[in-house]
């Protein structure tokens, strides 16, 4: 998308339009913006609803932290209401080796009301060394025969992020997800937090459901491979579109600056995350 500027104070117009197109799409791809305070990328997501507050990045979520960031730029240890980062490269987190991907995956899945927008701003992003990766689970829905598209109406899938979060209980998503914007059908969150086969048929015909709704996954038609540049801000529409950060080239630094905004409170996203408030 081009001649929209995501650090002027956001349109509620614009923002509506954005939503939409997210809807159909998933993703939206903004070059060259520049966002250089924490306070306008706030803005800009918190325009989409509400953001996602600072625990995440704070010590108490470490466990998180570790499958992104640590250890930590020390310029970028503080506290800050709504950003974290996620930082690559020489004395950072680095794939353990060059074909290392990360596993398709929904934000925040394993929660029972995800925040569906994630927006990721590159303040420093070299030359070509970092993708990440969107595959459009609407039209892989499209794509499924009708005698599959009847079966898996109705399932659902048990998300579970426990080995991070013990003290969050797993969560029932919907197999199939209607957006409730675009009123379009997408396959939900799979493979990502969603192991097992869905509840209401037997595990043989629930594994071979799954199968068949993740064989386009990988399909090159609904696949999207962003190459990082510094400047860039994608947002995308966690209920119709997965990703996963692709192979890296060891050595190159990147900095992601990560909001994430949605209906839902953040405060009852602390409490349910860790079990306190
Ligand atoms: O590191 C990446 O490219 C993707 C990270 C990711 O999954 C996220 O920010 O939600
Ligand atoms: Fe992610």
């Amino acid at each position: 998308m081009r001649g929209l500027d995501a650090a002027a104070p956001p349109q509620p117009g614009v923002i509506r339009t954005l939503k939409c197109i997210l809807a159909e799409h998933g993703l939206v791809v903004l070059r060259d913006q520049q966002l250089n305070e924490e306070d306008q990328q706030i803005a800009f997501t918190s325009a989409f609803g509400d953001p996602l507050s600072p625990w995440l990045h704070s010590d108490e979520r470490n466990s998180f932290a570790r499958v992104h960031t640590l250890p930590k730029r020390p310029a970028y240890t503080g506290i800050d209401p709504g950003c974290h980062y996620l930082v690559n490269g020489p004395g950072y987190w680095e794939s353990p080796d060059d074909g290392y991907l990360q596993d398709w995956h929904s934000d925040l899945s394993y929660l029972q009301n995800p925040l569906p927008y994630s927006v990721l701003h590159a303040l420093e992003a070299a030359g070509d060394a970092y993708q990440t990766w969107y595959s459009n689970q609407l039209r892989a829905y499209d794509a499924l025969d009708e005698v599959t598209k009847r079966k898996v109406a109705g399932l659902s899938v048990r998300h579970d992020f426990r080995e991070v979060f013990p003290a969050l209980p797993a969560v029932l998503h919907p197999l199939v997800l209607t957006h409730p914007i675009s009123g379009r059908k997408a396959i939900y969150g799979l493979p990502g937090f969603a192991k097992d086969p869905p509840l209401e048929v037997t595990a043989a015909e629930g594994r071979s459901l799954l199968e068949k709704v993740t064989a386009h996954l990988e399909d090159e038609a609904f696949i999207y491979r962003h190459v990082w540049r510094t400047g860039d801000l994608l947002i995308w529409d966690n209920r119709c579109v997965l990703h996963r950060r692709g192979p890296q080239a060891r050595g190159q630094t990147r900095i992601l600056r990560r909001t994430q905004a949605g209906d839902g409170s953040a405060q009852d996203l602390r409490r349910r995350l860790l079990g306190k408030e």
